[in-house]
């Protein structure tokens, strides 16, 4: 298995999922994630699609049922694919959203950060978060190519793209 295998037309993932971002008044809303795929890191609200929904609904839905509030101004920027050595493939697609109603509150999926957008906590995110986060905060639309071995990133590509 080789990232050019990620990148082939005929690449089909296991598993659909999201990640939104609500980027407000130079803050991004994180998370601590407490459980499920990548539990003890900090990333954005999200998780898989259920059946019948549209990404973006599943977007919204999980940062609702993480974090307690309802995203608005919603925008989607990217996608991405990873290939895990054991099997594992998914595609992810990211979300921004420029605001949300509602104080963010913990639930036993989440702790809220609301963190500085200059201050993002890298080392204790994803190792392919630095690689697009940033296309995010600047309005780029994105697709990202990575290999894992679990916790290791082996091989990455991101292409900015004109539209999705
Ligand atoms: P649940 O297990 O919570 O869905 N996810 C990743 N996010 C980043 N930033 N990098 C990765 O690199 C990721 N792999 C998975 C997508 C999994 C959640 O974890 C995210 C979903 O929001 C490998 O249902």
């Amino acid at each position: 298995m080789t990232l050019d295998d990620v990148i082939q037309d005929d690449w089909r993932p296991e598993q659909l999922a999201t990640l939104l971002f609500v980027v407000r008044d130079g803050e991004i809303l994180l998370i601590h994630k407490k459980r499920g795929l990548g539990a003890g890191k900090i990333n954005g609200p999200g998780g898989r699609l259920e059946p019948g929904e549209t990404p973006e609904q599943a977007a919204v839905r999980e940062v609702q049922e993480e974090l307690c509030v309802d995203s608005v101004g919603v925008n989607m920027m990217g996608e991405l694919r990873f290939q895990f050595l054991d099997g594992l493939s998914l595609f992810v697609t990211v979300f921004k959203a420029s605001g949300c109603i509602g104080d963010p509150q913990e639930t036993g999926e989440a702790v809220p950060m609301w963190t500085d957008v200059e201050n993002i906590p890298y080392d204790k995110m994803w190792s392919d978060d630095p690689y697009w986060l940033p296309l995010v905060l600047q309005d780029k639309l994105f697709r990202g190519y990575f290999l894992f071995d679990d916790d290791t990133m082996l091989d990455h590509r991101v292409d900015v793209v004109h539209e999705l």
